[in-house]
């Protein structure tokens, strides 16, 4: 993800790291240096203006400059301020009622319908019960693609391909899911190759009649700052709540996914990273910055690992782990759930400190990684049951054996005994924990690896992404109007180019 943009920055990190001590002109160098990533990323202007505005008076300050290391200061001032640009963002969707309407909107081809599957399979897995309605009238086709999805996902698909009137097929939808005690209903709507008047009206009458809890707005993060107009647009018309920002697994340079919040006030709150239904992720701004600094994203981590295991497979790991065991089978289990084309690399990147070995694995091909863990498989295979159960019991003797057994190394079995027994610690360690204790402390070790400062962009907005009452969109629409001029105003007056405060 962002590749060129995590490259750019590692550099602009490295001319600071390992200088004895830094001096202005140094700091300034990496300062102009963030920049240029960040307008190379395509990241909107007047965002890196303030951007750079936010870290340049503390990073020339006397805490990082005098700091006894001042790269990593710096470091943890850019990943503050990436944090305070993409967020914050409410954790999670609010589902509090009997009933909660999520309305999906957004251009032609932007991923809807796809997004409105990946989130039905998401719901599932945290045991709500989804419907899907099609309220995407424009092509007959459409209703038969969400069909094909929700037989894939396993949810009840409502469409009435008699009826012209999507607002009358989402009313009737809302009903049949109270009926059948659905409480989620999630409308896929019908897009349009550019935001025109009609589609604007049909969106805006659905919203409306049905009134949703959420108006969520999917775009292609693969067209750049596109996205970020559109998103601009569609809010005007449909005071949205949330982005989903899809295709971020292509060749994105992040530009969108850095301006969108900034620009429209409105947060992401997912972000799509395949064609694949379980490719949709939370968003959240602290793993995002981690990512994109190479700090990793533990939360997301392990998010992506619970993916990996049935309910009951997950019920049976935890009694176990509560009782101290892991054993090889299951570490073996583990390994080969993640030997899965592009699964690896997506979660090494996710891994604190695992930045050179995820460009070390880059250039091994996917066979070869599969073949790393075959190798890995074939020397558990090679142990007795005995062993597999308790492996502190090998010793030198018969890791010769197993090596031998296996076909590989003495070395590699040792490697294979070192990283079990890391694994072990790490599952063991937090399976005595609930759930919230869990995320909690996932949490607090990602911020362990972070600058703590607590400090936000001036001028950065604050929605979490919570909707707003009729009475109070009024209001904001008014105040926003005001900013609009105010900001007019501001612009003839000064006409500076960004980077002028951090040069
Ligand atoms: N690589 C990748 N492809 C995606 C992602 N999300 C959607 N797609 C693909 O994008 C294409 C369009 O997705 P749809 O879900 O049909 O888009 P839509 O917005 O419903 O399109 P219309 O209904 O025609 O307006 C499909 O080929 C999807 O597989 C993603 O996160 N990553
Ligand atoms: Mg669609």
């Amino acid at each position: 993800m962002f590749d060129s943009l995590q490259d750019n920055l590692k550099g602009a990190f490295k001319t600071l790291r390992g200088k004895g001590k830094l001096t202005e002109a140094n700091m300034r160098e990496g300062l102009k240096m963030v920049e240029q990533s960040l307008l190379e990323a395509d990241v909107s202007y007047d965002v890196v203006k303030e951007f750079m505005h936010g870290i340049t008076k503390e990073a020339l300050g006397e805490k990082v400059m005098l700091a006894l290391e001042p790269s990593e200061q710096f470091i943890g001032l850019v990943n503050q301020e990436l944090i305070n640009l993409l967020g914050p963002v409410e954790d999670g969707l609010n589902l509090s009622k009997d009933i909660n309407i999520i309305m999906m909107c957004g251009l032609q081809g932007a991923g809807k319908t796809t997004t409105c599957g990946k989130l039905a399979k998401l719901l599932m897995r945290q045991k709500v019960k989804p419907m899907l309605v099609a309220a995407d009238l424009q092509r007959p086709a459409a209703i038969d693609q969400l069909h094909v999805i929700g037989e894939q996902v396993g949810v009840e698909v409502y469409s009435d391909r008699d009826n012209k009137d999507p607002v009358q097929v989402c009313r009737d939808a809302v009903a049949k899911a109270k009926a059948d005690g659905c409480q989620v209903v999630i409308l896929d709507t019908a897009g349009r190759l550019a935001i025109d008047e009609e589609l604007m009206e049909q969106l805006k009458t659905i919203d409306r009649d049905v009134q949703p809890d959420h108006v969520f707005l999917v775009v292609d993060g693969m067209t750049g700052q596109d996205a970020v107009r559109s998103a601009g647009a569609f809010h005007e018309a449909l005071e949205l709540n949330g982005v989903v920002m899809t295709k971020l697994d292509g060749d994105t340079r992040g530009g969108a996914l850095l301006s969108v919040k900034h620009v429209t006030g409105v947060p992401i709150r997912f972000i799509g990273v395949g064609e694949h239904l379980d490719d949709l992720e939370f968003f959240r701004p602290e793993g995002m910055a981690g990512r994109i600094l190479g700090q990793g994203d533990v939360v997301g981590l392990f998010e992506e690992a619970s993916k990996l295991v049935d309910e009951d497979e997950q019920k049976r790991m935890q009694e176990s782990l509560e009782k101290g065991q892991f054993t090889m089978d299951d570490f073996r289990n583990h390994m080969q759930k993640i030997a899965k084309p592009g699964l690896m690399m997506k979660m090494m990147g996710m891994l604190p400190g695992m930045g050179q070995m995820k460009d070390m694995m880059a250039q091994v091909n996917q066979e070869e990684q599969a073949g790393q863990i075959k190798k890995m498989v074939g020397i558990i295979d090679s142990m007795t049951a005995a062993e597999r159960k308790d492996p502190s019991i090998v010793d030198a003797r018969r890791r010769q054996r197993i090596a031998s057994g296996a076909g590989s190394g003495a070395q590699q079995v040792n490697e294979l005994l070192k990283q079990y027994d890391m694994m072990k610690g790490m599952m063991t360690g937090m399976a005595g924990m609930g759930a919230g204790d869990r995320m909690q402390k996932m949490q607090e070790v990602q911020q362990a690896m972070m600058d703590p400062a607590q400090r936000r962009l001036p001028g950065s907005k604050k929605s979490t992404g919570s909707r707003l009452s009729p009475k109070q969109q009024k209001k904001r629409k008014k105040e926003l109007e005001k900013l609009r001029k105010q900001m007019k105003r501001d612009k003839k007056n000064k006409k500076k180019k960004p980077g002028e405060d951090a040069v």
